[in-house]
């Protein structure tokens, strides 16, 4: 069974430029103005931050928040586009200094919890169905900070809580081993799988495989993807590409291995993701080096590289393959995979 792709990215893969040692060297783009280009673009979805969707959301009353989220969906209506998600931002604000819901001080917590239910009324409001959780400090610098297992624990009741607070939504692990903190409490696509197990509602839990962030974990995004699709897990992908183990570098789809991204695109297309309607996002940063008329290349290429891929994927002769496999002949099977997509 074939899979059936539809992209998606956030209004954060386009932007200005600025990274830890330097500013801005782009003009920054309205997000009005961002949610044009997606269709021009190719691209069908848009992934939300809780406030990408409604901004200044802490000093804003509930009522407000869902009036705007409201108002965000009929935009999103008249532009043909469909909102895929929702994620809490847990790592900005003051008070996830240390973490949200795992965070050593209590009013901390409670603040992660109550972002949580917004981020949950906020994607109802939009029509997303599902959120993400990319715990992003949720874990150590200094490891006798924080009790794992309590802190294991705190993401668990996290999870149960935004489960019962809204009976329409999944969540959506995004696993990640380090940046910014020193070592992640979910640092892999199994860990995050294992967490849906700690609540009542495991068959609301799933994952978001990034490439980065499993070559971070030195894995490889295709065995993960195959991990998950075997658990009926995967309920959406980040595609991008890393240059080893460093900083978190979101390049474009293939830049550094395109056959590391050819076997991500075969292992989706092969269990026909995107059947159920799961989206291919792509969580690919512009280069700081793009100038301003040139800053959405990433986008497009991550999304030609994706298709291009395809074609190689399905052009391979199944019955070469499994011949070759028959004969254990793995150097073959290597040429061919290679002379395919090296022509
Ligand atoms: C962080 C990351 C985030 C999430 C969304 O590394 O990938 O962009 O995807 O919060
Ligand atoms: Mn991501």
């Amino acid at each position: 069974m074939q899979g059936t792709f539809r992209f998606s990215f956030g209004p954060w893969n386009i932007h200005e430029g600025a990274d830890p040692f330097g500013p801005e060297v782009r003009k920054s783009i309205p997000f009005n103005e961002k949610l044009e280009y997606y269709k021009k673009l190719g691209f069908d979805g848009v992934q939300f931050h809780d406030d990408d969707a409604v901004p200044d959301l802490n000093n804003k009353t509930h009522e407000q928040i869902i009036k705007e989220a409201t108002e965000l969906k009929k935009v999103l209506d008249d532009h043909g586009l469909v909102a895929e998600f929702v994620a809490p931002r847990l790592w900005m604000d003051p008070h996830t200094i240390d973490g949200g819901f795992t965070s050593n001080c209590p009013k901390c917590r409670e603040y992660a919890l109550n972002r949580l239910k917004t981020t949950a009324d906020i994607a109802s409001a939009i029509g997303a169905k599902n959120i993400v959780l990319w715990l992003a400090r949720e874990g150590t610098y200094i490891r006798e900070s924080k009790d794992p297992v309590t802190a294991t624990e705190r993401i668990g009741e996290a999870l149960q809580m935004v489960l019962d607070y809204n009976k329409d939504i999944r969540v959506m692990i995004e696993s990640k081993p380090n940046e910014p903190v020193d070592h992640a409490f979910i640092p892999t696509i199994g860990h995050a799988i294992a967490m849906g197990l700690m609540t009542n509602a495991p068959d609301r839990v799933g994952c978001l495989i990034e490439s980065a962030h499993a070559i971070l974990a030195n894995l490889c995004p295709s065995e993960e993807m195959g991990f998950a699709l075997a658990h009926k897990k995967l309920w959406s992908v980040h595609l991008n590409d890393q240059n080893g183990l460093k900083f978190d570098q979101d390049q474009t789809f293939g830049m550094v291995d395109p056959r590391r991204a050819l076997n991500q695109v075969r292992v989706l297309d092969k269990h026909g993701y995107g059947n159920n309607g799961e989206w291919i996002g792509l969580d690919v940063k512009v280069l700081r080096t793009q100038k301003d008329d040139v800053c959405l290349k990433h986008l497009e290429y991550s999304r030609k590289i994706f298709l291009r891929l395809l074609e190689i994927s399905r052009s391979f002769d199944d019955a070469k393959i499994e011949e070759l496999i028959g004969t254990r002949d793995y150097e073959e099977l290597n040429w061919y995979i290679l002379d395919a997509m090296l022509k």
